[in-house]
């Protein structure tokens, strides 16, 4: 099942969206940026969270790593899922959209690896990293649809309306 929810990825708490799992849009070194990435890093207690992503960095851009949620677990969040996107760029948007994919997949299977079932995600990579909107929506849904299961439940987590419509666009379209 996937749902979409506009607000903050960090204080599902208390709502129908609460996941045991929720992303961060990270980079390659697994360090505190700024973005969803420093509201988690800030949630979870910057130093906790920084020394667990040091011992599971680097992370490839397209694939995910998973630590302990610190601080989060007071909001029963069990963990979180480091998943790195791509930079996008007009020149290799293929390739873009190919990474993208794996990085949404790859969370899904550190999650199940975990044996946990529900799933919070950012938009990856349309932020600093300058994905378009539409077509990272597009992408999210098709990958997540092909690994939705009925014991899974996902929960999209738009941060403004904009990202909320293309992720309900996507959903309706696909
Ligand atoms: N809850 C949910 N979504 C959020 C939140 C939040 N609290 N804050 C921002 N967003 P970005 P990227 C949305 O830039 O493009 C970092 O420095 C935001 O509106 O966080 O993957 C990392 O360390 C946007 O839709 O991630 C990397 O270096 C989405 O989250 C780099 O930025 C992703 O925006 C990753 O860039």
């Amino acid at each position: 099942m996937i749902n979409v929810f506009l607000g903050d990825i960090t204080e599902l708490h208390g709502t129908p969206y609460a996941a045991q799992a929720i992303v961060n849009a990270a980079n390659e070194r697994l360090v505190a940026g700024s973005g969803v990435c420093g509201a988690i890093f800030r949630a979870a207690g910057l130093r906790h969270l920084q020394q667990a992503c040091h011992s599971v960095a680097p992370c490839p851009t397209g694939s995910a790593r998973i630590t302990p949620a610190f601080d989060l677990a007071s909001q029963c969040v069990e963990a979180i899922i480091h998943a790195v996107g791509p930079r996008f760029s007009d020149a290799s948007s293929d390739a873009a959209d190919r990474l993208l994919a794996d990085a949404y997949r790859a969370s899904i299977s550190c999650l199940r690896s975990a044996g946990l079932t529900s799933i919070a995600y950012p938009s990856i990579s349309t932020g600093v990293f300058g994905f378009p909107l539409e077509r990272a929506a597009a992408v999210s849904v098709r990958t997540l649809r092909e690994v939705d299961g009925p014991d899974l439940a996902v929960t999209l987590v738009a941060f403004n309306e904009q990202t909320k419509l293309a992720w309900e666009e996507a959903l309706a379209a696909q």
